[in-house]
């Protein structure tokens, strides 16, 4: 390996592990984000939302997408099924500096990592599900819905690029089966869909 790929490579590790630590910190950790203090019971979160299960694997698709942005332009549409998959995408929205953009209580230092963590899954913080106040969010909250949504996306605008992410809970509801049956009403001119499992 070059060394430039070799430092690439590094870099991509850094990046995991700093988004996957964020989420699972958002989930438990009420304070003490850098973890410069001992970890003391008082100091977690007494009633969890959500659960890191779904956390690792929709920043990977996150910054495999935006690494495509990044690089092509492409124009492109996340949707994110898993409900529990907020903590996810705000540890990436934090990190690429999103966040702090609209709202400069999460700045990217220590006191802006700080509130992010406090406001997950706490009585005031961000809704515990993906909502349209969360920058670049356009719609959340209720189970189901993903598929329909990336099929009608890609169907509406054949020069979008939508990746689409359905947990096994919402795979098991009536409007994701029913969804499975939208490349039947597809046109000539409507835009493909690719489905993958
Ligand atoms: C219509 C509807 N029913 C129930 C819920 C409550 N709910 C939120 S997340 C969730 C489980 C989702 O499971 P899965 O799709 O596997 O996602 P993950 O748990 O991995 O985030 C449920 C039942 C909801 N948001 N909407």
């Amino acid at each position: 390996m070059t060394r430039t790929a070799e430092v690439r490579v590094q870099a991509r590790r850094r990046y995991r592990r700093a988004r996957d630590y964020l989420a699972a910190a958002m989930i438990h950790l009420k304070d003490n984000v850098l973890l410069d203090r001992p970890l003391r019971r008082k100091l977690l979160k007494p009633r969890p939302l959500g659960h890191w299960g779904t956390c690792p694997c929709l920043p990977l698709v996150y910054s495999g997408l935006n690494r495509l942005v990044a690089g092509t332009g492409w124009r492109t549409l996340l949707v994110a099924g898993p409900g529990h998959g907020a903590p996810a995408i705000h540890a990436n929205l934090w990190l690429e500096g999103t966040h702090a953009r609209f709202d400069p209580a999460l700045s990217l230092d220590a006191a802006g990592l700080a509130e992010l963590v406090r406001r997950s899954s706490w009585p005031g913080g961000f809704p515990s599900h993906l909502s349209p106040e969360v920058p670049g969010v356009i719609h959340g909250g209720e189970l189901g819905y993903a598929l329909a949504t990336a099929f009608g996306a890609a169907f509406d605008d054949p020069g979008l690029l939508v990746a689409c992410v359905v947990g096994d809970g919402e795979a098991n509801t009536g409007p994701t089966a029913a969804a499975w049956h939208s490349p039947k009403f597809a046109g000539p001119r409507d835009g493909r869909v690719q489905p993958r499992i």
